[in-house]
């Protein structure tokens, strides 16, 4: 069986096509949440209705061990920060010195618009009061997650923040029952001090309606109570994912993370070799996981069929990676040129995209639909899922089309505040009363003939 499969696009149109119709014929993962749904609504429901005592039954059914407290104490936190790799924190406190740059400069301005004389508009942002952070702790352990949310939290100026991540088994000493020693030991550093060992469907739901029954623990020390967040971000699996569409209205929802994706657009250019480790690199995160070259160049499909053989065969986790490789939401597609490419990607909308091509900054540019782009030979996603300064929480499934990847935008709400003076609300006012009248919503004119000392016009008033 090839390695990876290839989809032949030459002789068609591509550009012609339009972006649905090519969605149809492109590789992707089947995400499918129907029977997930299912599983999950009565966790949820449980954990609304019997609280800790629901999310220590499902630590044991799903995390197979139950946590000494839900809540992880503060002097766990601190010996996951002291007995942490210096190499390894070193690593973590660049790559969260660079998130900061960047998600700081996200920053929107405050702004007022002087409308007429004496009547403004003004914009302010108002950060989400409290938001609980979700990392999630399956096939992989992801510190690096835990700085792609809490950052632009931090930066967008939350101040109540919460992090929740599964329990490992796997876990010794004063780690036992908690989230994996590293992921703690990036809270720590970033200063987050609220953190539960909760995972998978029951943490968003342990986010969404808050954990007030509280029972003492062994012992009896520590507060197991989790108020209610008003936003829940972070990637997880098909459970998390079905509990935030099950639980979006009850609190706020960033995105549904899908299997994690990469597209590269490749010309004659690129380096085979590079690529390869590329769609190696994640590949490994999920046997779901999507790896998809869209290239004009024959030579260059067949040299990255032969580098992927030799580096599928080395690589650690072989086993996801050739199941995710050679799945059917992965392929090589070939088109006639690059424009042709252009529009696969486009209409692919990948959560990753790599541009390796010549002028790869001007062909980047030219890109409509991707969660982040990296551009040209020295710019890997792996680069970005770590220490670029950009954010690796972004959209999948084509979702692209329609949202962003986490910034400081999802914690910020835009509040228009606005503010005219007597002269600036009668120079107007004829307008309003116009349009009111027009909607047959007379009540609306006379809110401002009131003001403005016109008589109310009300119909039907005696
Ligand atoms: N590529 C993943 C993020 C990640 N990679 C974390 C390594 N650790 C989704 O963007
Ligand atoms: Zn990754």
């Amino acid at each position: 069986m090839p390695v990876i499969s290839r989809l032949d696009l030459r002789d068609s149109t591509p550009a012609d096509l339009g972006p649905r119709a090519l969605r149809e014929v492109l590789p992707r993962a089947e995400y499918d949440l129907a029977d997930a749904l299912d599983a999950v609504r009565p966790i949820c429901e449980a954990v609304r209705d019997r609280g800790a005592e629901a999310l220590r039954e499902y630590g044991e059914r799903f995390d197979g061990v139950v946590p000494p407290h839900l809540r992880v104490p503060a002097e766990v936190l601190a010996a996951a920060l002291e007995t942490l790799d210096p190499e390894v924190r070193a690593a973590l406190e660049e790559s969260i010195r660079r998130a900061r740059l960047v998600h700081a400069d996200q920053m929107p301005q405050e702004h007022t618009t002087r409308v007429v004389p004496g009547g403004t508009v003004s914009q302010r942002w108002i950060p989400v009061r409290r938001v609980g952070l979700y990392v999630p702790g399956g096939l992989a352990v992801y510190p690096s997650s835990v700085v792609m949310n809490v950052v632009p939290a931090q930066e967008a100026g939350v101040s109540s923040l919460a992090v929740a991540s599964p329990p490992q088994r796997d876990n010794t000493g004063v780690f036992a029952g908690y989230p994996h020693p590293t992921v703690l030991a990036a809270c720590a550093l970033l200063g987050v001090e609220e953190v539960y060992a909760v995972g998978g469907a029951q943490a968003v739901a342990m986010f969404a309606y808050g954990i007030e029954v509280d029972r003492p623990s062994a012992g009896g020390d520590v507060e197991e109570l989790c108020a209610p967040v008003d936003l829940v971000t972070g990637p997880g699996n098909v459970y998390v994912a079905s509990a935030k569409r099950l639980l979006r209205g009850v609190v706020g929802i960033d995105a549904e993370a899908g299997p994690t994706e990469i597209a590269i657009l490749a010309d004659d250019t690129a380096d085979p070799a590079h690529l390869a480790a590329d769609l190696v690199s994640q590949a490994e995160h999920d046997p779901l996981a999507a790896a998809v070259l869209v290239t004009d160049s024959e030579s260059l499909a067949a040299r990255l069929e032969e580098a992927l053989e030799a580096q599928v065969a080395a690589t650690k986790h072989h086993e996801r990676v050739t199941t995710a490789l050679s799945g059917r939401q992965s392929a090589i597609v070939l088109v006639d040129d690059l424009d042709a490419g252009r529009a696969v990607v486009d209409a692919y909308g990948a959560e990753h995209l790599e541009i390796h091509t010549r002028d790869a900054a001007e062909v980047a540019r030219r890109i409509s639909s991707a969660g982040a782009i990296f551009v040209g030979p020295y710019s890997p996603v792996s680069l970005g899922d770590y220490a670029a300064g950009s954010n690796h929480v972004l959209p999948t499934s084509g979702t692209a089309a329609f949202s962003s990847g986490l910034s400081v935008h999802a914690f910020l709400r835009g509040v228009q505040v606005v503010e005219y003076s007597e002269e600036a609300l009668a120079e107007i006012g004829p307008r309003v009363v116009a349009l009111a009248h027009a909607e047959d919503l007379p009540g609306h004119g006379d809110a401002i003939l009131a003001r403005t000392g016109t008589e109310a016009r009300t119909e039907g008033r005696a």
